[in-house]
């Protein structure tokens, strides 16, 4: 779709009636009618715009669907896949995808793991796709010698900030007498 415009745009509904699609790694809605799915307020740019039986969808098709709407003519395995990072900023596809950030823009710092301020807790930051809300996607580990790291549940994982597709999320965790690291892991 070019320049500034927004377009209606019509999928065949293949008899699901609940409205729904996939649109860059999201769930969006639109309305059905005759066994049409019609989706308002479409942007500009290279999008992938797929049928979703469900409001929940696994993890891994939405990441199929994002790769297709952003990364669609690069090569799987190859530049598009996963593991890759096309622009170079070292941030994987994979991880790009569950954070919200641009894959073929260098936005490293948007998405590093940050450390907020709080007094009785080690506080962390993080972006999350929404449409990956409780899908259990991503894991946190935790080490103390950077050598061996172990699956660590936080205390809590509130969403603090609504940032449009993406949440921005504080996960807390105990103040623990050694030194302690954290990092989070996806897999889809
Ligand atoms: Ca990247």
């Amino acid at each position: 779709m070019p320049g500034n415009v927004t377009a209606r745009v019509l999928l065949p509904a293949k008899g699901y009636t609940n409205g729904l699609a996939l649109m860059e790694g999201n769930v969006v809605s639109g309305t059905v009618s005759n066994n049409w799915l019609t989706l308002t307020n479409v942007g500009s740019g290279l999008h992938a715009l797929w049928l979703a039986t469900t409001s929940s969808p696994p993890p891994a098709l939405l990441f199929s669907n994002w790769q297709s709407g952003w990364l669609g003519p690069m090569q799987q395995p190859g530049p598009g896949g996963e593991t890759a990072d096309p622009e170079g900023d070292g941030i994987v596809n994979l991880l790009e995808f569950a954070m919200g950030g641009d894959p073929l823009s260098a936005d490293a710092a948007n998405l590093k793991l940050q450390i907020a301020p709080a007094r009785r807790t080690v506080c962390l930051s993080l972006r999350e796709r929404k449409s990956l809300d409780g899908a259990g996607f991503g894991q946190f580990l935790k080490s103390t010698n950077l050598m061996s790291w172990l699956p660590v549940t936080p205390l809590s994982g509130a969403a603090i900030q609504d940032l449009g597709e993406i949440w921005l999320r504080e996960a807390t965790f105990p103040i623990e007498d050694n030194q302690s690291f954290y990092r989070i892991e996806y897999s889809p």
